[in-house]
């Protein structure tokens, strides 16, 4: 399967209509529930690790369930780690025995993960580990070449056989590609990460590949929730974050600081007002059932989505001050204002809004609000119920009378 490569204004178009992303960290990791980790944090020796894939056969585990509940919170695609840190592949490969085929399991998770992310309608990403904590040559590079040059082999390999396996593969998320002793410069050369990225193209002419292989490729995906820091426009980006405790991408058995509703959804519109993405992680239990607390959440959001998803999906940056109640994003002559913090007295004020407001409405009940205009550019929208429409975010539509224009800076001009 292999034909021109369209251009990246067309590749990327999904990517910027989805804004919404889930990211599964699932594998042995998930047995012990210390985070995905535990063989590098514990210093488990990877014989002794590896006995845990006699014991990794989840029969509870059901692609089916993923997709749908990645469906069910308005995520538009999923990503799901065939092969982490610790080098256990979730798949068939031919060039490791450590595989799901090949132990207890005998599934290939990836191939019923692909078919049902599929079949739910959403785009297929696959996240690929570079580095394998086995390889002794990692850890040593310098005294072990020949084990680091077998792990870049491996890695070659191994990106090939996902991308020919498997059918379309819309987005490859490549992981962990640091090397201890070497600079961020050389990592591309010591992963030959052209050659790779470039046999990936040439078998999936429309994936796109994100930057975590040393080289800058399609998706800016080092965008940590903590810092969300825009792109230039056009540049697809993400930010990606675990709903529970940093660290804890795979299952944390006791993971008590998981993220609120409310803190998830404005992360999600913190990144669409940047014209990015947002990956929310799952990390599934060892029998590959999602936890009730992650459940919860999804579903939150996708019932906050499905009544304010316009102001979501394939929006774009507004040049509306950010400074206001919460963060605005555009389509055309639409602004969408998500206010955080709803004001009491039900009367919001929108600075530097040159254009004539002709309608705000309030997205997911319809309330339409009074509007007002006064010195130095601000808009007065009143009427507003006093009690914020949505427990979370509310959005207000606000359509004007073109395409949307900042000014009449106060007090000084920019
Ligand atoms: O080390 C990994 C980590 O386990 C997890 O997979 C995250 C997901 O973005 N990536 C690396 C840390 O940045």
């Amino acid at each position: 399967m292999s034909s021109e490569i369209p251009p990246y204004e067309e590749r990327i178009k999904w990517f910027h209509q989805a804004r919404f992303g889930i990211i599964v960290h699932w594998g042995l990791y998930s047995i012990p529930g210390r985070g995905e980790w535990v063989m590098k944090n514990e210093r488990i020796p990877a014989d002794e690790y590896a006995q845990l894939a006699k014991k990794f056969n989840p029969k509870k585990f059901d692609a089916d369930e993923w997709a749908e509940l990645a469906k069910e919170a308005g995520a538009k695609y999923m990503v799901f780690t065939t092969r982490h840190h610790d080098g256990f592949c979730l798949y068939d490969s031919k060039v490791s025995d450590f595989t799901s085929v090949k132990t207890a399991a005998k599934r290939d998770f990836v191939a019923e993960y692909v078919k049902a992310v599929r079949k739910a309608g959403l785009k297929v990403g696959l996240y690929y580990s570079l580095l394998d904590w086995r390889f002794p040559g990692f850890f040593d590079l310098k005294s072990k070449p020949d084990s680091a040059k077998a792990m870049v082999a491996q890695a070659q390999a191994q990106i090939e056989e996902l991308m020919t396996h498997y059918g379309k593969i819309d987005y490859f998320w490549y992981d962990g590609s640091w090397i201890p002793g070497l600079q961020k410069d050389e990592i591309a050369e010591f992963w030959e990460t052209k050659g790779i990225n470039a046999m990936v193209r040439k078998l999936q002419p429309h994936i796109l590949i994100n930057n975590r292989s040393g080289s800058p490729e399609d998706i800016d995906s080092y965008t940590p929730a903590s810092k969300i820091n825009e792109k230039e426009p056009g540049r697809g980006w993400e930010t990606s974050m675990p709903i529970g405790d940093r660290g804890g991408w795979g299952y944390l058995h006791n993971n008590p600081n998981m993220k609120s509703v409310t803190q998830l959804i404005q992360h999600l519109v913190e990144a669409a007002a940047g014209e990015g993405n947002c990956l929310l992680n799952i990390g599934p239990k060892p029998d590959g059932t999602v936890r009730k607390e992650e459940v919860d959440r999804l579903r939150a959001i996708g019932k906050w989505l499905s009544a304010n998803g316009e102001s979501i999906y394939g929006s774009e940056r507004s040049p509306f001050d950010r400074k206001m109640l919460g963060r605005t994003t555009a389509k055309g002559n639409i602004v969408y204002a998500h206010v955080f913090h709803w004001p009491k007295q039900g009367e919001i004020t929108f600075p530097s809004i040159m254009n004539k407001v002709k309608s705000a409405t309030v997205l997911s009940t319809g309330q339409q609000a009074r509007i007002e205009t006064g010195s130095s550019c601000r808009t007065f929208l009143k009427d507003l119920p006093k009690i914020p429409p949505d427990p979370h975010v509310t959005v207000i539509k606000m359509v004007l009378d073109g395409k949307p224009e900042a000014g009449c800076w106060w007090p000084s001009t920019p």
